[in-house]
């Protein structure tokens, strides 16, 4: 299974010429062609140009019409199906497409699992594929049990139920969330070999629905001097943050629900704090304490950790919103490409400070970057799904993409961010990744 999600969309040559393999590209692309490398223009998938604009005609058609006569029936359609279930699963063919993860003997729930992005399309990333990190496990909570306290510089704590907080009014947003630690690696002095889901697996979308913590925060009535708010989690590592009061009150919300339904205990049921953009260590999980303070608690999180340790020996603390960053999911690390043709490059991009507004590909190691076309709706602070069709002609390609959010910051090259912040950074990489395709169709990591 894994295989065929990256392969060519066609079949090899037929005897019927009237269809033409994907595989027979030479010239027929070349009106289309925009850069180095075979990327043709982002236009070329949308709305019927692919046949318009070649010579050949239908060139996705994998199949002839005397093959299509010869379907027959296949044994699934001789018997009736198998009945109804209460909670729907992936079809059993799909039992590769998981999150993977290193438990460590003596505290298994301390870590993370990873998202496979190599696996996996659109911009959503579903309940039981959103990535998790954790400091000391999930706890089993039961809902009617817990409490959520805003107290502090207000002038009336509060004390939520589970009920009593969903009677308030709710919205939804779509956000994704990433690990300050997402994409560490690639800090290192070689390129380290591993697939994407390794590599840049912390990173997730979903549509979030919930209470604004506005709206708590005005009826408890927050003093004139508060400026930050302290958040603590209820699991077992009691994982606590301080978050500006301006933030708590621009977009972060209380979640309850994810993709729909109950936010799952993994990404912390029964209700976690959400700052769209902000860095994944600060969005509390299993949110139970919000204390109006004016100043940082300095929390472990926020001092020994998720600090960027600079070349000076100092550390850059309370950096917030993820800077804009993109990754090439198909074809990525670890998965081999069946021989030259026509593919469809496609990835991710996304920016803490509000909308992706381009993203380039590159397709010959940074000498020149098209456009590629982005998937809508385009939502801030969003992950955003970008293609780039791509004639491949076989020879070794280098591939890279490059986001631009909306405030005009321009991703960096690897090179520039290990000039500006060092080696030992350790949280936000968000430097250009590259893969190399070789000329036999294997992809790797490696630095440009
Ligand atoms: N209570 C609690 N909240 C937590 C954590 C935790 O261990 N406990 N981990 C944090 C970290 S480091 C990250 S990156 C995000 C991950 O969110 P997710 O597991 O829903 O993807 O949750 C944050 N909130
Ligand atoms: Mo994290």
């Amino acid at each position: 299974m894994g295989k065929s999600l990256w392969t060519r969309q066609g079949r090899s040559r037929r005897a019927d010429e009237n269809v033409r393999g994907i595989d027979d590209i030479e010239g027929v692309y070349d009106g289309d062609k925009v850069a180095g490398g075979g990327l043709l223009h982002r236009r070329l998938f949308l709305g019927g140009a692919l046949g318009g604009a070649t010579a050949a005609g239908s060139i996705l058609a994998g199949t002839t019409a005397a093959e299509a006569e010869a379907l027959g029936v296949p044994p699934w359609m001789k018997s009736p199906g198998s009945s109804f279930v209460g909670y729907g699963q992936p079809s059993k063919h799909e039992a590769k497409t998981v999150r993977t993860f290193g438990a460590q003997p003596n505290s298994p729930g301390t870590g993370a699992a990873r998202t496979p992005h190599h696996l996996m399309h659109g911009a959503i990333t579903p309940n039981g594929l959103h990535f998790e990190r954790s400091h000391n496990g999930i706890p089993d909570i039961d809902p009617d049990a817990h409490r959520l306290l805003v107290r502090g510089m207000v002038r009336r704590p509060l004390v939520f139920t589970l009920e009593a907080l969903a009677r308030y009014p709710m919205e939804s947003q779509t956000a994704f969330i990433e690990c300050g630690g997402n994409s560490g690696a690639l800090h290192g002095e070689k390129p380290v070999q591993g697939n994407i889901q390794a590599l840049h697996g912390l990173v997730s979308c979903a549509e979030w629905t919930g209470v604004r913590v506005k709206t708590l925060l005005a009826e408890a009535g927050v003093d004139s001097k508060a400026t930050w708010v302290y958040a603590e989690g209820a699991d077992a590592a009691a994982m606590s943050r301080s978050v500006p009061l301006s933030k708590m009150m621009a977009d972060a919300m209380i979640a309850l629900y994810q993709n729909g339904e109950r936010v799952r205990p993994s990404n912390g049921y029964p209700m976690r704090l959400l700052l769209p953009g902000y860095e994944g260590n600060m969005q509390v999980k299993r949110l139970r304490r919000l204390r109006v303070t004016d100043g940082p608690v300095m929390a472990r999180d926020e001092t020994s950790k998720y600090t960027l340790l600079l070349e000076s020996g100092k550390s850059q603390q309370f950096f917030f919103p993820i800077e804009a960053k993109s990754i090439i999911t198909h074809p990525s690390s670890g998965l081999t490409m069946r021989g030259k043709g026509l593919y469809q490059i496609s990835g991710l991009a996304w920016s803490g400070n509000g909308l992706i507004s381009k993203v380039e590909v590159s397709a010959d190691g940074g000498k020149s970057w098209p456009r590629a076309q982005l998937q809508g709706p385009i939502l801030p602070r969003s992950l955003t799904r970008f293609r780039m069709p791509w004639a491949w002609d076989g020879s070794p390609a280098t591939l890279m993409s490059r986001a631009t959010d909306q405030t005009g910051y321009v991703q960096p090259t690897r090179a520039k961010l290990m000039v500006e912040r060092g080696a030992r950074a350790q949280y936000h990489f968000n430097g250009i990744a590259c893969w190399a395709v070789s000329d036999k169709g294997e992809v790797s990591h490696v630095y440009a």
